[in-house]
């Protein structure tokens, strides 16, 4: 188990589209401890394997709260099935573009298929929370970013303020 560097914005990194995994093994296993341990330490609710520069499908989550044991999630090579036309707002944040916050639409349910930490094919009915971060986290997967949904002054604003990186408050709601 390992923290590692998360990567922020502005990264080319960040925009690589993620591969899929042949196989869910030791190395998978590992690779999904780090992450958990990474996400936890920056105390994150998910966090997706390009963050810690690997491309591949994978995404480890947890929504629980902070009095509430801890409620691991993995998902490797996640599909969203069906999309609900229905949308919620939600004020994210993103660990790879931190201490900026904004409000960004998605659709309030959906249907993941995925494998989990020992390769099996699950199904997940997500709403709330969950939703929202699931199709954050996947979004990372295509080398997307919630700044992306934000107006162009919005976005070249704060990708300005992270290049500079001085003088820059704890959090700035956009
Ligand atoms: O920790 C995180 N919080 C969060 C809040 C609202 C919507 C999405 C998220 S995901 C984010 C961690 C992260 O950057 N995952 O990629
Ligand atoms: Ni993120």
């Amino acid at each position: 188990m390992a923290i590692k560097t998360i990567i922020t914005e502005p990264n080319k990194i960040l925009r690589q589209k993620s591969l899929p995994v042949n196989n869910v093994g030791k190395q998978e296993q590992q690779l999904m401890d780090d992450m958990l341990d990474t996400m936890y330490a920056a105390n994150g609710i998910g966090l997706a394997a390009i963050q810690i520069g690997v491309p591949k499908r994978i995404i480890v989550m947890d929504i629980s709260k902070k009095d509430e044991k801890n409620s691991p999630k993995y998902f490797v090579n996640p599909i969203i099935k069906n999309k609900n036309i229905e949308t919620s707002t939600y004020e994210e944040g993103c660990l790879s573009v931190p201490n900026f916050f904004a409000e960004v639409d998605r659709p309030k349910k959906c249907d993941v298929e995925y494998l989990d930490y020992d390769g099996k094919k699950k199904t997940l009915n997500a709403e709330g929370l969950l939703a929202t971060c699931i199709q954050h986290e996947m979004d990372h997967l295509e080398g997307i970013l919630f700044i992306d949904y934000l107006s162009k002054l919005k976005k070249t604003m704060i990708v300005k303020k992270l290049s500079k990186k001085k003088d820059r408050p704890d959090r700035i709601i956009v």
